[in-house]
């Protein structure tokens, strides 16, 4: 295949509820989307899943703005093009940089596709037709407010319940929340938040039986977290210190973490993404896939990739209502009532890419 068009935009949409972290709070998301158009008039999309300052990674939208439109789409555009699982090696030149390349590299698996008329999930070797979801909730301003956010994700099927942990909101919170849930499915997400002189703190939280803790330590560090699992018993889930099934490798043979979270853009898109699982199942190690505030499109992605066969956690892959009034995929991303999405069986990413209200939402375009 040839790519004869590239479309970059940014979007802007409001979030319907704040979403706090430990590094800080999102009201509104600004998203680049990729549309990727080949000579025989087929289309891809893909979204750029960096944040809006360069917070939880080094990469932010401005970023990828730059590298997609100056860099990237070059090394693309009308180049013969076997197969997307061969378009990381035409970007391989360019180091880091894994969320502007996913922006382009999932666009075309969409692509790619449409125009063999297949489900992306069938395509990239999934094999589970339903994936289990769980969702994730940011840091609230009382415990009360989680409680009440806890509710109604349980009443509405989810199998796991992920709080943001930090260090005003950490130990005494989960106390709470398993006093009052009792057994559910939990976990806490640090994003970086604690250093081994923590290791005490981790360590009585063991007694909360929690699924794991994601990414307590440092966003770039892997020797700390091997030190920090020998020392407890709860798994260590890697995050934000994964980029690529070698940094899995590594972090697996260091004895770092027990799980691995697969995010797309983290990884630079299917093709890796599908190496880390790889990697992660034959080491025994489960990986679920994360989430990253995503659009519909990148919800679909999300979908895809967590029907391999490694994904047997529940991920943060969860319904387009929690995080938008209106999504630009039609229909939106539903979730059922035993806390499943099926995958699609309509061929691409699998649902239709509501044009006009991109449109509306567009706050920069160009054509490459
Ligand atoms: O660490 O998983 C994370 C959102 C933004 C940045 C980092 C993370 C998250 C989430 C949200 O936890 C997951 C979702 O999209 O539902
Ligand atoms: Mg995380």
């Amino acid at each position: 295949m040839k790519i004869s068009k590239i479309e970059l935009v940014v979007i802007k949409m409001p979030l319907v509820h704040f979403f706090e972290t430990s590094f800080g709070r999102t009201y509104e998301r600004r998203i680049i989307l990729a549309r990727v158009e080949a000579a025989d008039g087929a289309e891809g999309w893909g979204e750029c899943t960096a944040g809006e300052t360069p917070s939880y990674c080094e990469e932010w939208t401005e970023s990828c703005w730059a590298v997609l439109k100056e860099i990237l789409s070059p090394m693309i555009l009308n180049k013969e093009i076997e197969s997307a699982a061969q378009v990381w090696d035409l970007m391989k030149k360019i180091r880091g940089n894994r969320m502007a390349k996913s922006t382009l590299e999932t666009a075309i698996w969409d692509l790619e596709t449409k125009q063999l008329n297949v489900p992306l999930w069938r395509h990239l070797g999934g094999v589970n037709a339903q994936i289990d979801c769980g969702v994730s909730i940011g840091i609230q301003d009382s415990v009360e407010q989680l409680f009440e956010e806890i509710q109604t994700e349980l009443d509405a099927g989810y199998k796991r319940i992920k709080i943001k942990i930090a260090p005003h909101w950490d130990y005494e919170v989960l106390q709470r929340v398993r006093e009052r849930f009792g057994d559910i499915l939990l976990m806490g997400d640090a994003n970086s938040a604690y250093s081994l002189n923590d290791v005490d703190l981790f360590k009585r939280m063991d007694e909360f039986g929690l699924m794991m803790f994601e990414q307590p330590l440092a966003h770039d560090d892997v020797f700390d977290h091997a030190k920090l699992q020998r020392e407890i018993r709860t798994p260590v889930c890697l995050d934000e210190s994964i980029h690529s099934a070698e940094d899995a490798r590594k972090a697996i043979e260091t004895g770092a973490c027990k799980i691995i979270n697969v995010k797309l853009g983290r990884v630079g898109g299917h093709a890796e993404a599908k190496r880390v699982e790889q990697t992660a199942r034959e080491n025994s190690i489960p990986v679920w896939c994360g989430g990253m505030l995503e659009s519909g499109i990148g919800r679909a992605h999300n979908i895809a990739m967590s029907t391999l066969k490694g994904f047997t956690l529940p991920g943060d892959v969860s319904a387009s209502k929690r995080y938008w009034h209106e999504d630009i995929i039609e229909p939106p991303v539903e979730v059922t009532e035993r806390g499943t999405i099926i995958a699609p069986e309509k061929a691409g990413i699998g649902f239709d890419v509501r044009r006009e209200r991109i449109d509306k939402l567009t706050v920069r375009k160009i054509e490459i």
